[in-house]
């Protein structure tokens, strides 16, 4: 019979991190000043994501393995895997139209990981150059992208739901995404009350919403993965153009994903939070909040990005304990 360990990760700045010793990490992912393709340095999954300028620190992402770790790389996808959990990380080059090639590149990483065992996809990550500009047909970059990953979560949607995410600009010029998966562990989405679940926002937004949860749990993993969350109540923005409300509607949205769990007992903590700030101008109100207000024992890390809809000024995601 199998366990279930959680999945754990660190983040360093700077320097490589220290691994958990003897066994090698399942992937790392670059937050610097480039991007490119997945590719295996020393046996061990990199993927390089442009999500830092010159005024904020870049740091290293590690996800570490349980056991020992087998890489395979597929066409535009390469996925890491140690029997019990799979990182799938995959880069696409800009195009004129990206549905087509977000819809490839995810049906591969997808099938790879349900083919090797791995059918419980839990957390996403996508880094979009360019998310607020317009493809070749005037449709905005974000709302191409969401339709070819809808297409591509089309079919595994009616089995297990789709999985928490962030879908948020990036410094590059292409679309940079990492997925994580389990074997055995069971998931279990969460929504927020106070919001209507991005599977199902009306069209306004887009024709096909963006396919994720708000939270998900893995049985037996003592983890919360909180998607990207931002100040939209219902499925509209809210606070236009106001740092200040904005982050304290995300503030409560985060802490009403605290509560949503069923297991009222558990009381969630948050442990860790990424935070993404359109402007660098609001960095330093941004900062300062947090601190207030959203405690973690290990410090937060900050980029400056743009962000998937063009009114939105804020996005915090987080893991919770
Ligand atoms: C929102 O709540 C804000 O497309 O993967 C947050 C998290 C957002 C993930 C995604 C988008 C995504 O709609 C935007």
């Amino acid at each position: 019979m199998q366990t279930f360990v959680a999945p754990m990760f660190s983040i360093d700045e700077g320097s490589l991190p220290s691994e958990i010793i003897g066994v090698s990490p399942l992937a790392r992912i670059y937050y610097g000043q480039t991007e490119a393709g997945p590719r295996v340095i020393d046996g061990v999954l990199e993927l390089p994501v442009h999500m830092v300028t010159d005024g904020t620190a870049g740091f290293i992402e590690t996800w570490h393995a349980t056991g020992n770790v087998t890489v395979v790389i597929r066409g535009s996808v390469a996925v890491a895997h140690d029997g019990q959990q799979l990182v799938c990380a995959g880069f696409v080059p800009r195009h004129g139209r990206w549905a087509d090639a977000i819809r490839q590149a995810y049906a591969q990483g997808i099938a790879l990981a349900d083919e090797l065992g791995y059918a419980n996809i839990f957390r996403m990550w996508n880094m979009i150059g360019h998310i607020n500009e317009t493809n070749q047909d005037g449709l905005e970059v974000y709302r191409d992208f969401c339709v070819g990953r809808a297409e591509a979560f089309d079919v595994r949607k009616m089995i297990d739901g789709v999985p928490s995410a962030t879908g948020i600009g990036s410094r590059g010029d292409g679309i940079s995404f990492y997925f994580l998966a389990t074997r055995s562990g069971r998931i279990t989405n969460l929504e927020n009350p106070n919001q209507v679940p991005a599977f199902e926002y009306p069209d306004d937004y887009g024709p096909r919403p963006p396919s994720f949860a708000r939270a998900s749990t893995i049985d037996g993993a003592d983890k919360l993965f909180i998607s990207g969350t931002a100040s939209i109540l219902g499925h509209r923005t809210m606070h236009v153009g106001n740092i200040e409300k904005q982050l304290e509607t995300t503030r409560d949205n985060l802490q009403a994903l605290l509560r949503a769990s069923e297991d009222d007992e558990r009381g969630w903590q948050l442990e860790h939070v990424k935070v993404y700030v359109r402007h660098s101008r609001d960095l330093e109100t941004v900062r300062r909040f947090v601190e207030q207000n959203l405690p973690t024992p290990t410090p937060p890390v900050y980029m400056n990005v743009a962000i998937c809809r063009s009114d939105l000024l804020v996005e915090i995601e987080g893991v919770a304990r």
